[in-house]
């Protein structure tokens, strides 16, 4: 007879920079998306396979909702949470106890409030939400909209295995046969999955490093465009654009005699060596595209 498992499709949300990406990286036990301090640091959602003995869940982790857009980017990064949240299990909203709440927990409800999936209010920070930084009781009036509240600690890693293990006791049980099914040859490796080619990951890493090392306004003039990895046997040869909107933004991300650039680029180049094992040769340059946004989010 068939073994039956548990199988499901789970959205990450909430407003930027509440632990979304930090949070799926915990789940995974490995780094599957970028994040920084900075809001929307994630721009387009991305999935990730997640599997143990019970079964399967599809993550999806999405960017942080903002509530007022002006600029372009924002504009276009806002619609792809609700984009996302259709046809899911079960939605994590995200909330960080250790900030103030602001109209955008509101309009992150309001996008979750019709689904019928179920619903869970994560607490996150729970590590910093402490003293004058204790803003837990404000979060309150969110319960009544969601089928389970969960406090943890996405960067400390407490209570990942507690919200994982209520994610699955929502989760359907299915046959051996439907999960093949959905998941094609998925099933049959053991490797952790991403939706994402290796250009669009090392641009990924690239773009998280930037942000670390760019301040003020840049590192949304930013998108990183990788245009070659080559296996050169000895090493791997990665050529990689970093574009911005302005002449006087390059000037900045290239920094007095090159310094920023190549700090971004050294640390970018030791993750990927880390994460790859191998020797890596990163040429890093800066140009001016005005057209950049409208390329990559079809603007
Ligand atoms: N102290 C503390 N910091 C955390 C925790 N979770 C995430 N952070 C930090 O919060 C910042 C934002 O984390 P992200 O995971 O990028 O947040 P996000 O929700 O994905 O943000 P967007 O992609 O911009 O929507 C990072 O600097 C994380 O290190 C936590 O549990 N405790
Ligand atoms: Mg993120």
């Amino acid at each position: 007879m068939d073994q039956l498992k548990k199988f499901g499709r789970v959205v990450l949300v909430g407003r930027p920079n509440t632990g979304k990406s930090t949070l799926l990286n915990a789940i995974m036990n490995q780094k599957v998306a970028i994040t920084s301090p900075l809001p929307q640091t994630t721009r387009k959602s991305a999935e990730a396979v997640y599997r143990d003995e019970r079964g399967i869940v599809i993550f999806t982790d999405t960017p942080g909702i903002i509530n007022k857009v002006t600029d372009l980017v924002s504009k276009a990064v806002n619609t792809e949470a609700p984009k996302a949240v259709g046809r899911k299990d079960v939605i994590v909203c995200m909330v960080d106890v250790s900030r103030p709440k602001s109209e955008e927990e509101n309009k992150v409800i309001g996008i979750i409030r019709k689904m019928p999936s179920k619903k869970i209010l994560v607490y996150n920070k729970i590590d910093k939400a402490i003293g004058p930084k204790d803003h837990f009781g404000e979060y309150n009036y969110l319960e009544e909209e969601f089928d389970k509240v969960i406090t943890i600690s996405a960067l400390k890693l407490k209570n990942i295995k507690g919200l994982v293990n209520l994610i699955f006791s929502f989760l359907p049980e299915v046959s051996e046969e439907t999960l093949v099914n959905e998941m094609g040859q998925v099933e049959m490796t053991n490797k952790p999955l991403i939706n994402m080619d290796s250009n669009t990951y090392v641009a990924e890493i690239i773009r998280e490093k930037a942000y670390l090392f760019l301040r003020e306004e840049v590192p949304y003039t930013i998108n990183v465009g990788v245009t070659e990895i080559k296996d050169k046997k000895k090493m791997l040869v990665i050529k990689a654009v970093i574009f911005t909107n302005a002449d006087r933004y390059k000037k900045m991300i290239i920094g007095a005699g090159g310094k920023k650039i190549k700090e971004i680029g050294y640390n970018a180049r030791k993750e990927l060596e880390l994460m790859s094992g191998r020797k890596i040769f990163l040429e890093l340059t800066v140009q001016t595209d005005t057209h950049w946004m409208e390329k990559d989010f079809n603007l």
